[in-house]
């Protein structure tokens, strides 16, 4: 299986993630991207390549543009105002303010484009961002081109931003924008298949309402879980996108013996919309020893998690989403794709 990767995730570095009160080096850090590599090379995946440039007529047509022009020049105005660390939004257009009228500082847009504190901005993150979306753009012309299967080892990940938001770690949504690849090249319908931890909100915002991408998502129950306002199992789509969205949160503490029931489900519902491709958002904190998450998944049922998600027989494209427990993310994001390949 051909992985895409691109040594520019480095530029997007944060010093600091606010957690539980206090200033952490983000658990979201570069040195996951090395822990996946060293295992892909150890178990002979060695066709990894960097991706072609960003598309980003791609980006623009999923993205809002005021959304696109902050990522943009975020950084050098948050600096033009003579801020010294890095920016982080505080303030937050929540009930009973006005939500359709971006401010015109840094710190308002900030707050308005975001939707958690835990993701600072930093100079290089928009570079980062657009080549993360490049692997998952790569890869989705890969499969488009013929392969069975390609690996977007994609950092920054993508699953929580929408069209016009960023937060839990993510600024363009790669999934999405593979998804959109496979439709634009002719694809009627296509599957995007969630199994990070956290609920995948970018991705259910941006497909809500539409009948061509059934977006299916295991996670942790939002009354528990970040990101905690989205990803309730009543949460069924809209208008022509009714019946396209299904949710199946579980529980805190949740093992791989309920966890493989709701995989099994989501497999059926997307084997009966006769998807003609499958985006996997291939996170990997249900791990048992994640060190932000509260599933208990072993490295060893990550293999079974791939296995499953061959039997859909389609055309698949893995985006890399998240996975904390950096002694763990190579072993375990790599069992997938094995399970996958040795179906
Ligand atoms: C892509 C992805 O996995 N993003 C996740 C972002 C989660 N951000 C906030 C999580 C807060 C969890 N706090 C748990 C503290 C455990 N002691
Ligand atoms: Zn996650």
């Amino acid at each position: 299986m051909r992985v895409y990767y691109s040594e520019h995730h480095r530029a997007h570095f944060p010093q600091g993630e606010i957690s539980e009160g206090l200033m952490v080096t983000p658990f979201e850090r570069p040195s996951r991207m090395e822990f996946i590599l060293a295992r892909l090379q150890e178990r002979a995946f060695d066709d990894i390549m960097p991706p072609d440039p960003v598309d980003m007529a791609a980006v623009t047509a999923l993205c809002d543009p005021g959304y696109l022009s902050f990522l943009q020049t975020a950084w050098d105005e948050w600096k033009a105002a003579g801020n010294a660390g890095e920016l982080i939004a505080t303030s937050y257009p929540v009930r009973g303010m006005q939500q359709s009228r971006p401010p015109l500082s840094i710190d308002g847009k900030a707050g308005y484009y975001c939707m958690a504190a835990e993701t600072s901005i930093t100079q290089g993150t928009w570079h980062a961002a657009q080549w993360s979306a490049a692997c998952a753009q790569s890869a989705a012309a890969h499969v488009i081109g013929g392969a069975d299967a390609a690996f977007a080892l994609c950092r920054p990940p993508g699953h929580h931003a929408a069209a016009d938001l960023y937060g839990g770690y993510c600024f363009l949504n790669n999934a999405a924008l593979a998804a959109e690849q496979f439709r634009s090249h002719g694809a009627a319908k296509v599957a995007i298949l969630d199994v990070d931890f956290h609920h995948g909100n970018g991705t259910q915002d941006i497909f809500y309402d539409r009948d061509d991408v059934l977006f299916a998502s295991l996670h942790a129950a939002p009354e528990y879980e970040f990101p905690y306002f989205l990803g309730y199992a009543d949460e069924t789509g809209q208008g022509a996108g009714e019946g396209g969205n299904a949710n199946y949160p579980m529980p805190p503490g949740t093992t791989y013996d309920v966890w493989q029931n709701a995989l099994d489900t989501a497999i059926a519902r997307i084997g009966a919309f006769e998807a003609e491709a499958l985006i996997i958002s291939l996170g990997v904190d249900a791990y048992k020893g994640d060190p932000i998450s509260s599933f208990k998944l072993d490295s060893a049922d990550f293999i079974d998690v791939g296995r499953r998600i061959a039997r859909l027989g389609l055309p698949t494209v893995f985006c890399m989403e998240g996975g904390y427990a950096i002694d763990h993310v190579g072993i375990n994001t790599v069992n997938v794709l094995e399970g996958f390949l040795n179906r």
